[in-house]
């Protein structure tokens, strides 16, 4: 073999191998140049001559024995080289070449610029003229192309074509469930470093902070229906961790209809509109959703949460949420604690009340999304603390229930929950399609320190999301969305697919790989691995004997609920049982309710003028467990911190109020932090006694009675409009809201026959007096409703 020059002396040997891209010579060195001076071959010379050097250092797959056997229980590191020369992991020695396109021809080595913040894709267009999605500026955006003023329209009218083209195609599918939902912006603070129980990074340290983007919804609905229906609430939290994505995606009852996602397709068909007329939109009040509850008694917990007022709740930053699942901590040392996640909101949790909530879809059906927006909007931001219940195996031994079914909670009383830090939400999404639509959550996103359970309802979900998105999002490159990317750095393999954004440096996307000097490479032990849980068991379809038990924390719940919670039960079985039109699936259900508790069951029975038939067979031999009430569940026992803040106080006014009065009270609440609004007739200027002019601000047509968490009838000698200022108060009391009335005013109370009875929330004083009684007012206020009305009064 001739013996090769080595690269001094300006040797050109090879020369035409390194020049095209295709063969080369039998070995190493390469030649000094390419022919005459030119940067970009110089450039090319090196890369290759770097990339040779680069594959030389490994002459073979070190770690590959590792893979096997014992070894294979410790996760490794992958093998990685340092390259000698940027260029030499380059796609093209070209890469230096600049260009307003290009960049700036400096490649961030290392780097993935698409995790950096929503900055580089938020566009604004003050001063900017209108262009196509070419760019082109656009000279007319009122006529199309023709021929003449009265002609044809012109085929070659590509702005016209490509503004009707993209509106076509403007919606998507929404989720099949969850489809309807608001969404918003913030951050997560640890109160503590928790590395002993979890090595996940929000935990990392005390006070350390995690962006989040939540999104809550409804389940049934489609994405168009009403706020307030009577349904389950996601609470869906996407938290963007420093080593990675970690979406909780929670909701706002701890148990869930099933047990196994084997069923989910049932339950949702079942739940969903009636396939044949499509009706009734998001609500459970129909045949063939209690037809398939009735028949799956593991459904009987979660039916008294879904009838409870948990599920019409007064806003989405007064409601709970929680994992349901049992999840997994796990700390540097490989250790496991079993963890159920809980979030308490600080504004407490409250309820509206059926008839409330039902006539709210008319009147306001953004309700909920209209409250978090404004919330957020004025500086008032929700807040929630994150809470965890924290136990270990052989405390899961002992418990009467297996920690795998999602249809059972851990009672706070068996293991208290331990606030560990808070959520707040303090900044609104740009783009309701661009964020809150297009935001993808899946329960299998964790990050190394959270793992799973076997709980069969979550093993299904760990594969349904990420599916669900390849065709709401059109592909599988739906983690490139802006707001579903990371802040983490993302670097793998993975590569084409529709809608691709990344452009990836380099021609290696393979691993292992010397090329690219082994990178990516596998992180080993720092990387997310799987508890190694042990297991011995043989293949089967089926559930444990502890799954067996229905009834017992059903009637857990029923027997920790105050009088006035069963009351609103109650009525709402009957509520969803009357709209059922088949006589033997309502009588099943009362068969069902039978095994929880028979007064609930009489008491439903006895609103569908029913008998009660036998009680359904238990699917266990075991008797039930006997649980002892739990405080905790009850909504009451979270009223919350803010007291009146953000609660919406309509003040009627009338033709010569008291104006000086009416400025007091709305100082007064809106320092408080409550939401005061003059409301009459009609909008605009009203005289007052001391010829003054008000600003009325909305009317009683634009803003009903379900609205306002409370109204203050103002001193004023006549109120224009009377029928609906009637009507108006009528509601605030039958809805259990406080009611002032100061002068004058009481006379509209009398006119709208709000019974004289003692009762703390209808206040009524001589204007002398005003200020005692907002006092009192706010007082009743902050306590949300006036549920003890309810006992003592006929309804208006
Ligand atoms: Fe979901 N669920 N789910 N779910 N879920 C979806 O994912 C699914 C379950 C929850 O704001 C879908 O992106 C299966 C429990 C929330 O975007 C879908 C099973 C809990 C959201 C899906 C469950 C949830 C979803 C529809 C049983 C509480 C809204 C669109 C095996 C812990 C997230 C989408 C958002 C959304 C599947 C049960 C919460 C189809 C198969 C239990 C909050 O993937």
């Amino acid at each position: 073999m001739a013996k090769r020059k080595n690269n001094n002396g300006g040797a050109v040997d090879g020369a035409g191998s390194i020049l095209s891209t295709v063969a080369g010579p039998a070995a190493a060195p390469h030649p000094a140049r390419l022919g005459p001076p030119n940067p970009i071959a110089e450039q090319l010379l090196e890369k290759v001559t770097g990339d040779e050097a680069l594959a030389a250092e490994m002459p073979f797959n070190v770690t590959k024995p590792l893979e096997y056997g014992e070894a294979a229980y410790t996760p490794h590191a992958g093998e990685t080289r340092t390259p000698p020369t940027p260029i030499a992991t380059a796609s093209t020695s070209t890469e230096t070449i600049a260009s307003p396109k290009l960049g700036d021809g400096q490649p961030e080595i290392g780097d993935n610029a698409l995790t950096r913040p929503l900055d580089r894709v938020r566009v604004d267009d003050t001063g900017r003229e209108l262009t196509t999605n070419q760019g082109v500026p656009v000279a007319d955006n009122q006529n199309s192309l023709k021929a003449g003023l009265r002609g044809p329209t012109a085929m070659e009218d590509f702005i016209l074509r490509e503004k009707i083209t993209h509106f076509d195609h403007e919606r998507i599918p929404e989720r099949v469930v969850h489809a309807r939902g608001s969404a918003a912006h913030g951050y997560f603070e640890s109160y503590e470093d928790l590395r002993a129980i979890t090595r996940a990074a929000p935990f990392a340290a005390a006070g350390k902070r995690t962006p989040v983007f939540v999104r809550f919804s409804t389940v049934v609905g489609e994405r168009g229906s009403a706020d307030t229906v009577r349904d389950v609430r996601g609470f869906a939290t996407k938290f963007y961790t420093d080593e990675g994505n970690w979406d909780l995606v929670a909701n706002n009852i701890p148990v869930f209809f099933i047990q196994d996602a084997m069923k989910f397709p049932d339950l949702v068909h079942a739940v969903k509109p009636e396939p044949h007329h499509a009706m009734p939109q998001a609500s459970s009040a129909h045949d063939t959703f209690w037809d398939f509850a009735s028949l799956s008694p593991e459904i009987a917990h979660m039916l008294m949460w879904h009838t409870s007022d948990r599920a019409i709740p007064r806003s989405y930053r007064m409601m709970q949420g929680f994992g349901v699942h049992t999840f997994r901590l796990i700390n540097a040392q490989g250790q496991s604690l079993f963890c159920k996640f809980h979030w308490t909101p600080l504004a407490g949790t409250h309820s509206l009340v059926w008839d409330e909530a039902a006539r709210l879809a008319g009147a306001d059906p953004d309700y909920h999304r209209r409250d978090l927006w404004e919330a957020i909007d004025s500086g008032q931001f929700p807040e929630w603390e994150l809470g965890l219940q924290v136990f270990t195996e052989e405390q899961a031994a002992q418990f009467p229930f297996d920690i795998l079914d999602p249809t059972k909670i851990v009672p706070e009383e068996m293991v208290a929950v331990r606030a560990v830090g808070k959520l707040v939400l303090d900044r609104n999404p740009d783009n309701f399609f661009a964020e809150t639509e297009q935001v993808a959550f899946c329960a299998a996103h964790v990050v190394p320190g959270i793992d799973f359970t076997d709980d069969p309802l979550l093993q299904g979900r760990l594969h349904s999301y990420i599916d669900t998105q390849i065709s709401r999002l059109g592909g599988p490159n739906f983690h490139e969305i802006p707001i579903n990317t990371p802040v983490a750095q993302i670097h793998n393999n993975q590569r084409e697919g529709f809608h691709r954004q990344q452009i990836n440096r380099g021609r290696v996307n393979y691993e292992p790989n010397s090329l690219a000097g082994g990178c990516p490479f596998q992180a080993g032990a720092r990387g997310f691995s799987s508890f190694p849980q042990p297991i011995h068991a043989s293949k089967v379809c089926g559930k444990p004997e502890l799954f067996a038990d229905h009834y017992a924390q059903a009637r857990l719940f029923w027997i920790s609920q105050s009088a006035i919670e069963q009351r609103h039960i109650i009525d709402a079985f009957r509520f969803e049982l009357t709209r059922v039109q088949t006589p033997a699936v309502r009588s099943r259900t009362l068969a069902l309710l039978l095994n929880i508790d028979s007064r609930l069951a009489g008491a439903v029975a006895d609103g569908l003028g029913m008998e009660l038939p036998p009680p359904l067979p238990l699917s266990s031999e075991q008797p039930p467990y006997e649980y002892p009430p739990s405080p905790a569940l009850s909504l009451f026992a979270r009223p919350g911190m803010l007291g009146v803040r953000t609660r919406r106080v309509a003040i009627i006014v009338g033709q010569g109020v008291d104006g000086a009065q009416v400025r007091k009270l709305y100082a007064s609440l809106l320092d408080a932090g409550a939401v005061p609004r003059l409301i009459s007739a009609r909008i605009g200027p009203l005289a007052t006694a001391d010829d003054s002019l008000l600003d009325v601000e909305i009317s009683f047509e634009a803003g009903p009675s379900v609205l306002w968490d409370g109204a203050i009838v103002a001193d004023s000698p006549v109120f224009v409009g009377d029928a609906m200022a009637l009507e108006f108060l009528r509601l605030q009391y039958r809805h259990d809201k406080p009611i002032l009335a100061l002068g004058n005013g009481a006379e509209l109370l009398k006119a709208a026959r709000i019974p004289r009875k003692p009762d703390p929330g209808v206040i009524v004083a001589a204007s002398a007096d005003a200020a005692e009684a907002l006092n009192s007012f706010k007082a009743v206020l902050a306590q949300h409703r006036v549920y003890a009305r309810e006992n003592l009064a006929s309804r208006v």
